[in-house]
């Protein structure tokens, strides 16, 4: 049975049709569209990122929609745009080839077979790239807050340039266990790894990126971010412990993070910044990582602070996979814990853009000193 808006019960169970969060909306409904993108062809270690979509819109339904912080966030609608099965396709395809190079650490040279798998997959990410791009620019056109559901981290490149070609000048707030700054890994132009790097060198719109959670990188990647004080400030995991190992309170630490961020802020979440307790089927966990309402004081903080949340993603999300790469029983609860995390995360981020675009009023407003 169809569900319209006006019959929708906040304080029931999930319809079984109705669509992410349980929620009725259309996309002509919705203030908040989320796109899906089944992709992760480059991804080196650990896999499941491509079902991490179909895995968190499954979970979805379980949540229940009130909020603490914010005032009734669905009001608003919220809407998820259908998996691309050409994109879910085109990403089965491109990991077989991609597999090849990986085996070879990317050396490539004397083999002619390798170089032209290896110009495949660039070629295959660059059509995820214009397809992301598309979706998300026609999410903005629409007057709607776009957010791009992994898939792996190379994924949200394209929804970087749909949003810079809305704002003349934004602030990517990046958590994440890795830099993601590294130069083409693999000979993949646009890897999981080289998101930052990408988006710092391709997107001049990108004025500032603030990185939090990084334990995880190599020296290039350091010496790359910090030769770029203008444009990367890094909260290293490490520094953060220490902080708060010396009795800093946390929302002083969570000001200090987002204060040189400009007006407009793209939030970009690699679920491994979090704890590993919180997404322990990622492809690539690393021990520390912020603890989940750490992760959302500083976004309660941003959201606080007067700048627009202007869209965000959230990615590398992985259900438990088979060892043919099926998902396992993605549905049953004991499996679906790190999609439970992703959904919860994704429906909180969205109330605090709501609330940050004054679409939605606050509940109680947070008080940060
Ligand atoms: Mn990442």
């Amino acid at each position: 049975m169809e569900t319209s808006s006006n019959q929708y019960n906040p304080n029931a169970a999930a319809d079984p049709n109705s669509g992410i969060f349980g929620l009725p909306h259309s996309f002509k409904d919705s203030k908040i569209v989320y796109l899906p993108v089944p992709w992760e062809a480059t991804t080196s270690y650990g896999a499941g990122t491509s079902h991490g979509p179909e895995a968190i819109i499954n979970a979805s339904a379980q949540i229940d929609v009130f909020d603490l912080d914010v005032k009734n966030p669905y009001l608003a609608g919220m809407h998820a745009l259908p998996i691309s099965p050409e994109i879910f396709e085109l990403n089965k395809r491109s990991k077989i080839l991609a597999q090849t190079i990986i085996e070879a650490f990317g050396e490539i040279e004397d083999s002619a077979e390798l170089k032209k798998n290896l110009a495949l997959v660039n070629s295959h990410s660059k059509t995820v790239n214009t397809f992301v791009q598309n979706e998300i620019s026609q999410i903005f056109k629409n007057n709607k807050i776009p957010a791009l559901i992994g898939g792996d981290h190379s994924t949200p490149f394209g929804a970087f340039k749909a949003a810079a070609e809305q704002y003349k000048e934004f602030g990517i707030l990046h958590f994440d266990a890795h830099s993601d700054t590294r130069k083409a890994y693999l000979g993949f132009e646009h890897s999981h790894a080289s998101i930052m790097y990408n988006a710092s060198t391709q997107i001049p719109e990108i004025k500032k990126i603030i990185q939090v959670g990084i334990r995880d990188f190599c020296e290039e990647e350091f010496e790359f971010t910090s030769s770029q004080k203008q444009r990367f400030n890094v909260f290293y995991d490490q520094h953060l412990n220490q902080r708060k190992m010396s009795g800093e309170p946390f929302t002083k630490i969570a000001e200090d993070i987002i204060k040189d961020l400009p007006a407009n802020v793209w939030v970009s979440f690699d679920i491994d910044g979090l704890d590993p307790r919180f997404c322990p089927h990622t492809g690539t966990p690393v021990p520390g990582g912020l603890d989940y309402p750490e992760a959302i004081q500083i976004l309660r903080s941003l959201a606080n602070s007067g700048r627009k949340i202007i869209g965000f993603d959230v990615v590398e999300v992985a259900p438990i996979i088979d060892q043919d790469g099926s998902p396992i029983e993605i549905n049953q609860a004991n499996d679906e814990w790190d999609s439970n995390v992703g959904m919860r995360l994704i429906y909180k981020i969205s109330a605090f853009a709501l609330a940050s675009q004054k679409l939605c009023e606050w509940n109680l407003k947070p008080n940060n000193t």
